[in-house]
């Protein structure tokens, strides 16, 4: 069987991270029989989680994921037209390589509460002598990773505000529908899931939050896909 290779489940959510999330989604909108594994991003082929690993094959990156299973097993996505498409991945792009950093940024970096909450949650499990050193180690390389991906040279201000652009965009995208592309589910809500509950469902306070539960389609739309695909959390 499949196997999902994530973070363990914290904050009564699916998982910490939005891409770990994303993919189990996808797999359960898919109704593909999996087999979680936890464990941290050291083994996985591409230094990141989440990873597959199915017919002995490893593979890493949610996206990869996403056209592996819709060659493999069922594909979301069947039907949809060009221009849905296009939609579908760019928003995927906004959520993923855009919004992901002002969410990244308000765990790791905006204030020291949300800092240890997120290092209990990641760190928690490893031995108490290495649990501070690796936490203070993996903090510094995300800071330099929100740094060269130009988010972190902002003022935390400026950051949000970016932020709460994109939840408005997505907000205004959504609309009354009950899906981004209709009334089915697609890859595109696993994405938009994935994040959204990690922004607006974990308990990191940033104004990123704020703002997300101000939007009462978003807010509707993560607690109606977390009911309907995670009856068991
Ligand atoms: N593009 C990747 C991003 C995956 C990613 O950023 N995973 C994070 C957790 S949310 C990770 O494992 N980070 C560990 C690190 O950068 O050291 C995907 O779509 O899967």
């Amino acid at each position: 069987m499949l196997k999902l290779y994530q973070f363990k489940r914290t904050w009564g959510i699916p998982n910490l991270s939005p891409f770990c999330c994303k993919i189990e989604t996808y797999l359960r909108m898919a109704e593909i029989e999996y087999e979680i594994r936890t464990t941290l991003p050291l083994g996985a082929p591409k230094g990141k989680l989440p990873y597959i690993e199915d017919n002995s094959q490893a593979l890493g990156d949610s996206r990869f994921i996403v056209t592996y299973l819709k060659s493999a097993y069922k594909d979301l996505d069947k039907g949809l037209n060009d221009a849905e498409l296009a939609i579908s991945i760019a928003l995927q792009r906004l959520l993923e390589e855009h919004l992901f950093w002002a969410a990244l940024y308000s765990r790791w970096q905006y204030t020291d509460e949300n800092w240890q909450v997120n290092k209990q949650a990641i760190f928690g499990g490893l031995p108490p002598i290495i649990r501070n050193i690796v936490a203070s180690g993996w903090r510094r390389k995300i800071k330099l990773q929100i740094l060269g991906h130009g988010t972190g040279r902002h003022q935390a201000e400026e950051i949000f505000a970016l932020g709460k652009q994109d939840i408005e965009a997505l907000s205004a995208s959504l609309g009354n529908k009950p899906y981004f592309l209709g009334d089915r589910p697609t890859t595109l809500d696993a994405s938009a899931f994935g994040l959204l509950i990690n922004i607006t469902g974990c308990p990191i306070e940033s104004p990123l939050k704020e703002y997300g539960l101000t939007k009462n389609n978003l807010v509707n739309y993560v607690d109606r896909i977390g009911r309907a695909f995670y009856p068991d959390l």
